[in-house]
Formats: structure tokens, sequence, C-alpha cells
């Protein structure tokens, strides 16, 4: 039985992207392996978020991890900051990784260049390092991602290797993980802009399907969503982006492969093929929508969440307590 990691971020509802390429894998894994999968807030306050919502956030995308289909009889489901050892061990990782490894990040790029350089929050350059606390708090074998977080999984593998190396004395202290990315999914970009990556965080929910948006909502969506000139839907990431990704979304949603869905709509039209795309969203996100709502009435939440913290906190501790003794903090007992 391999053990699996996975977190998201409660920077705001989860999208379409979110789900295909992160959640929707989380539901398979867990059928035959120990799944840690963890709602990040302490990752979401590197950027400012306003206090109630966040909370309000957090409660939300763990009742959508349940209502997805995930179970807590099978997986530990629980909240970053409730497991005080994530933001310890973190502090190890930061004393053992370099400023010119972070700064090299992609995603500290794109982020950190919306401030002024001295006004970029330290939260956005060390956020990897929590991210490998939390990988390796589990010993994680594997970790089911989007494509653009493998560059963090990288980040984590030199980690461990170079921890390992410096304070193992030959013995291997912490598990090399691997990254596992959707084939088809791992990159779901904006309804407005084909060459920009879905966000939860878009300034402009045009650009996304929240999995929280009503019906009528998502019709409106997809009905706006870019396309081109051509009325041909085709797969063909090159010359036809947006066609592409509405695709990959609808065979996401429907599992009818890329190849049949170009055939079916061979002699369709956009405006055919959008409708049915909005109708096969909403058929797998309503039934989603429902649990989801009905957690967040009941106490069922709080209780997955206790038990969750309690367990994970129980891992997470006796890997702290390994890299306390390998580095020499605490006394000799
Ligand atoms: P934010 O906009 O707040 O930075 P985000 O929408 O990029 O957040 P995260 O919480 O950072 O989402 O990501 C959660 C998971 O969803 C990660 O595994 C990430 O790789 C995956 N993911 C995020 N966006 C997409 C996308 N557009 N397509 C496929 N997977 C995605
Ligand atoms: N950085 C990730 C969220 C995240 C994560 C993790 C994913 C935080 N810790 C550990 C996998 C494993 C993101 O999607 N932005």
């Amino acid at each position: 039985m391999k053990k699996i990691f996975s977190g998201i971020q409660p920077s705001g509802t989860p999208t379409i992207g979110n789900y295909i390429g992160a959640m929707k894998q989380f539901i398979s894994i867990q059928e035959n392996n120990q799944c840690y999968f963890c709602i990040v807030d302490e990752h979401a306050i590197t950027v400012q978020q306003e206090p109630n919502k966040l909370r309000q956030q957090t409660k939300s995308l763990a009742a959508l991890y349940v209502a997805i289909g995930l179970d807590p009889k099978k997986s530990v489901i629980f909240i970053q900051s409730e497991v005080s050892a994530h933001a310890e061990a973190a502090w190890i990782v930061q004393c053992n990784t370099s400023i010119g490894e972070l700064e090299r990040m992609t995603q500290f790029k794109d982020k950190s260049s919306k401030y002024e350089k001295s006004g970029v929050p330290t939260g956005i350059l060390t956020y990897p390092p929590l991210m490998v606390a939390d990988i390796i708090l589990y010993q994680a074998d594997e970790v089911p991602v989007g494509e653009d977080q493998k560059q963090h999984i990288e980040l984590t593998r030199d980690f461990v290797n170079r921890f390992n190396t410096r304070y193992g004395n030959g013995n291997i202290l912490l598990t090399l993980p691997e990254v596992s990315i959707p084939k088809s999914g791992g990159r779901i970009m904006s309804l407005q802009d084909p060459m920009k990556k879905m966000s939860k965080s878009d300034s402009s929910p045009k650009g996304y399907v929240s999995m929280l948006d009503e019906p009528n909502v998502i019709r409106k969506k997809i009905k706006s969503a870019v396309t081109d000139s051509s009325g041909i839907i085709e797969y063909n990431t090159e010359k036809k982006p947006a066609i592409s990704n509405l695709l990959t979304i609808f065979s996401a949603f429907t599992h009818i492969s890329i190849e049949n869905l170009e055939n079916k709509y061979k002699d369709s039209n956009y405006a055919t093929f959008k409708n049915d795309l909005a109708e096969a969203i909403i058929a797998v996100l309503e039934p989603i929508q429902q649990r989801h709502n009905e957690l967040l009435d009941s106490g069922e939440l709080d209780f997955i969440l206790d038990e969750g913290a309690e367990r994970a906190q129980k891992v997470a501790n006796k890997t702290l307590k390994k890299m306390q003794r390998a580095v020499g903090l605490g006394r000799k007992r």
C-alpha cells in the first residue's frame, strides 16, 4: 500500500480545473492506498485573505472533499493548521534550502512580479518549503497534482536527497516522493484566455467554472467561453487551444474519449457543443453541491476533521521527531 499526500488551498472555491487536475484523481487513488488529503490553509495566507472568508472557505473545501466521494474511513482528511508539525518541519526545510532554489520556482516568479521587489511577501518565497514539509511528514510515495506543481515536487525530491545525505549516516530518513499528473487535464486553461491557466483566484470569474456555481451560471460561463472562427470541433492545442481545452473538460466530465467527442460533434456547431458541455458539467456538479450543502449544515464535518487532525498528528509528529533528532535539535535522552 502506497502513501499518498495532496493538498488544495482554500484560497477560493475550487474550479473545475482543480477538480480535473487534482480532486478527481484523489477519488480513485484512495481505494488501494493510505491517503492524506489536506486543506492547506497555511499556504493560502501567503497572499492576504479576509479572515472570516478564509475560515468559511476552509470548511467548504473540506465539505467538497467529502462530497466528491472521499471517504473518511479510507482517507485522512484534515486542515493543515490543525497539525502544528507542518509549520515546525517547514522551518527545518527552509534551513536546508537556498534562496536560489526558491527564486527559480515559476510560481514564485509569477506571484512576486505583482509586487515591488522589497514588498514581496516572504511567504510567497517560502511557500515551497512548507509544501515540502507537508509531503515528507507523511513519508508520501506519491503526490497527485496538476502540472503546475511538478516543479515543487522536484524541489521536494532534491530536498529529500539532500537531507538523507546530510543527516542519514547511510540511512534513508525521508521517503523520495513521485509526482502523479493526469494524462489528460493536468492543465485546464481559462475559459477567457486559453493561454492562461484556469485559476480560482482569477480576478474575473468568467475565466473559470467554480464547483459551487449554480447551473445557470455554468451555462452562461460556458456559452461565453472564447472559441475561434473556424467552427470545427477538433483537438489541436496549437491551432485550436480554446476548443481543445473545452474538449478536455468535456472528456473529463463524461469519460468519453476526446476522439469520440470529435466524431460525435463532427457535423455539429459550437453552440450545440457548448450547450451539451454545460449540461455534462452540471450533471456531475449538482449532486456534489447538494451533498456539500448538507455537510455544511451538519455536525458530521467537524467530527471528520477532528478525527482527521488526530490521525494526521500521530504520523506527522513521528516524522518531525525523526527530523529534529537528525539535525540535532533538543536534548539527548
Ligand atoms: P490559486 O489560484 O489560489 O493560486 P489554484 O487554483 O492554482 O490556486 P491550488 O490550490 O494551488 O489551485 O491547486 C490545487 C490543485 O489543483 C493542485 O494540484 C494544482 O496543480 C491543481 N490545479 C490548479 N489549477 C489547475 C488547472 N488549471 N488545471 C489542472 N489542475 C490544476
Ligand atoms: N502548492 C499546492 C498546494 C499544496 C500541495 C501540498 C499539493 C500545498 N501542499 C502538498 C500537493 C502536496 C498548489 O496546488 N498550489
